[in-house]
């Protein structure tokens, strides 16, 4: 098992494009792997890629991207152009990815984020077209060599997808071995009856694995079974990334997303926050020794 982060924990704007800053900060903290942001990497440049593909491999980190599609990028979209300009900007996020070795992309890839709930939503349909768009874009994935995980979230924000049970089904009926279910703590504590069933439930077709309290805090900071989960995994033999992927500062449009309304942190530093992230860190990989 491998352990990971999502930079977004030290950074207010999606579209930051300093990730490579964050790749020998999380090294020294010791994680394997830095999960950054899709949303820049079609307009990044060669110099943009190599920069921040030989930090990596300098420091041994793996990246893997994480990604909230815009309304223009959902694959599974009422409006045939709308999923034909989609596939278009996915062909170009792949190229990138493919060429910074970043092998996982994860995310409400079947749909886009938030969902709009005030203009009503048809599930069966959607979950019919979103397949269907799984089907053209999971081969196009496995061109590049990478990987898609399924993100199944809460229902405030998607409702195709909300528990291991539904993403299983999902994915079996796209029937692409490269695209699989993608859990996340924080929205099977809202969905799921049992944390550790729901990972038993995907078991095989678990392909990413986000961890995070109730309250989006760093793993070890609230309520959240972590010894359980992480017994889970490994009865599953899960081979994947455990990601971190906490929110616990105000402000910018990643406060505004995730409806960070209070300062979680305790007014941290960036190096607390990077102290806090180490002892998190430890505390998971203790659980399993
Ligand atoms: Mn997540």
């Amino acid at each position: 098992m491998k352990y990971g982060i999502y930079y977004a924990y030290w950074e207010q704007q999606w579209d930051s494009e300093g990730f490579l800053k964050y790749v020998n900060k999380v090294a020294n903290l010791g994680f394997d792997v830095l999960e950054i942001n899709g949303t820049p990497l079609p307009e990044y440049s060669q110099s943009d890629i190599k920069g921040l593909k030989t930090c990596a491999n300098a420091a041994g980190i793996e990246i893997t991207t994480g990604y909230g599609p815009i309304y223009e990028h959902d694959m599974g979209a009422v409006d045939q152009s709308i999923r034909k300009s989609a596939l278009e900007w996915y062909k170009r996020l792949f190229h990138v990815m493919e060429q910074l070795d970043s092998r996982l992309l994860g995310g409400a890839i079947y749909s886009h984020w938030p969902i709009d709930y005030s203009k009503g939503v048809n599930k069966e349909e959607d979950w019919k077209r979103s397949v269907a768009g799984m089907q053209i874009l999971g081969p196009v994935a496995k061109e590049h060599g990478i990987t898609l995980g399924m993100e199944i979230l809460n229902r405030f924000e998607n409702h195709i997808l909300n528990t291991a049970d539904e993403g299983v089904r999902f994915v079996k009926e796209v029937g692409q071995d490269n695209v699989k279910v993608m859990l996340d703590t924080f929205h099977m504590n809202i969905e799921e009856d049992s944390l550790q069933k729901a990972i038993h439930t995907a078991g095989q077709y678990l392909g990413h694995f986000h961890v995070g309290e109730c309250n989006r805090k760093l793993p070890g900071n609230g309520r959240i079974p972590w010894k359980e989960i992480m017994e889970a995994l490994r009865e599953v033999n899960y081979q994947g990334c455990v990601t971190m992927e906490p929110f616990v500062r105000m402000g910018g449009r990643v406060g505004e997303d995730i409806k960070v309304w209070r300062d979680l942190s305790n007014n941290a530093t960036e190096s607390e926050l990077d102290e806090a992230a180490g002892k998190s860190l430890l505390y998971l990989k203790g659980l399993i020794k």
